[in-house]
């Protein structure tokens, strides 16, 4: 009878550490900065399926420790009779499917965002980016073709046309929210607004030889 007399306060415990959890992990993911508009998008996303996905790993694994106790081998009169319950089955169907659909519902704006063109007679200047093995050309409209980095001004609209001469690289910033491929004989646009000021890590996102790893420039936005 003991072991009865520890479940509640068990119980108990487990929501108020998974709760606690729950409540840090958006604290961590809210502070972050907030390169661009994308970022700021997927940042959330990120944050609230990241989120969600600890929360019910972390329920799971507890019920499960729970029941591997509870159903565990040995003096089985002793234990409860596994039953069909109705009542949890469509709780946890209804539960799962109300998670999902949530994450839909939260992500259509985001996918909205990063899919939109800027107004037809907003004033934008044209970045034509080349990659290659292994590096970054960046030539703004205008201005000297630097490599491996290249000076953007803040809350200004941009296009970025990248492409390669070799093979394909991919265009990434973590902290700016994008990641556009650089596919030789072909352009890809993508708009660009900076927020912040800083300077914004550009990788590789594709493997593309033997130096891949290292081949990264920088934004430094002012
Ligand atoms: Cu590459």
């Amino acid at each position: 009878m003991k072991s009865q007399s520890t479940v509640i306060p068990i119980q108990k415990r487990i929501g108020i550490v998974a709760m606690a959890s729950f409540i840090m992990l958006l604290l961590t993911t809210a502070e972050a900065q907030a390169g661009s508009k994308l970022f700021k998008n997927y940042k959330m996303l990120v944050g609230t399926v990241l989120s969600i996905m600890f929360l019910v790993a972390f329920f799971v694994t507890i019920v499960m420790i729970y029941f591997l106790y509870k159903y565990r081998e040995g003096s089985a009169e002793e234990r409860p009779k596994i039953k069909n319950e109705k009542r949890f089955e469509i709780a946890w169907t209804l539960l799962a499917s109300l998670i999902v659909s949530g994450i839909f519902v939260v992500s259509v704006p985001a996918f909205l965002d990063a899919t939109d063109s800027p107004a037809p007679n907003q004033e934008y200047i044209v970045v034509n980016i080349v990659g290659y093995q292994f590096g970054w050309d960046f030539t703004v409209e205008g201005q000297n073709t630097t490599t491996g980095y290249v000076n953007l001004q803040t809350n200004t609209l941009y296009l970025l046309n990248i492409t390669s001469n070799d093979v394909i690289h991919s265009f990434f910033s973590y902290d700016l929210g994008f990641k556009v491929d650089a596919v030789p004989g072909q352009s890809n646009y993508f708009w660009l607004e900076i927020l912040e000021p800083g300077t914004y890590l550009i990788q590789c996102a594709e493997f593309c030889g033997k130096y891949h790893y290292a081949m990264s420039a920088y934004i430094y936005a002012s």
